[in-house]
């Protein structure tokens, strides 16, 4: 397997090379000053780096008692994403699915998971910091956060909540009381 690939990756190799020793000759050959500006380059992947205490917390629409902080994205196209999801302690998740593949790492306090149409309290288990979960596209499931706990979510877009019983989904709820809202 790895003999296959040798050609491959010396080409990649080779070709990452070429522009590497043109620059480096031609930064010798006029003594260039230590502060020249770097070629313009390809702005579109952008190298990023976040301290986490840095994160842009937003509500999160379809999980009350739920924030977002996105890394990469938008979740709502067909790109790859990566986010975090903070949950205050107690919060639940009702039974629903996502359209596409989902990694779940917990990156702080404990989520109590489960796969299935109906909450079970006994079929759910705790993952903590570190651990991870692959949900599968279109998998029910049902999550509760036992601590306040922050997850990291990563997978191909769109990503969305789609609840099994549509009266769970608080991103409708908060459109539903329009109607009534001279009540309070
Ligand atoms: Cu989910």
């Amino acid at each position: 397997m790895k003999s296959k690939n040798l050609p491959v990756a010396a080409l990649i190799v080779a070709l990452a090379f070429i522009p590497v020793v043109g620059a480096q000759d031609k930064a010798k050959a006029p003594a260039a000053p230590a502060a020249t500006p770097a070629p313009a380059a390809a702005p579109a992947a952008a190298h990023k780096m976040w301290a986490a205490k840095d994160l842009d917390w937003k509500d999160l629409p379809s999980i009350a008692g739920a924030k977002i902080a996105l890394l990469e994205g938008p979740m709502n196209e067909e790109k790859p994403f990566i986010a975090r999801i903070k949950f205050a302690k107690g919060v639940k998740v009702p039974p629903h699915w996502h359209p596409g593949i989902e990694h779940v790492t917990v990156i702080s306090g404990t989520f109590a998971m489960a796969v299935g149409e109906k909450w079970d309290d006994k079929a759910m288990h705790s993952l903590g910091a570190g651990d991870v979960m692959i949900m599968q596209p279109k998998t029910p499931h049902y999550a509760q956060a036992k601590t306040e706990t922050v997850a990291q979510i990563h997978g191909m877009g769109p990503w969305s909540v789609n609840y099994i019983n549509p009266a769970d989904d608080p991103s409708k709820k908060a459109e539903a009381p329009k109607k009534d809202e001279k009540k309070k």
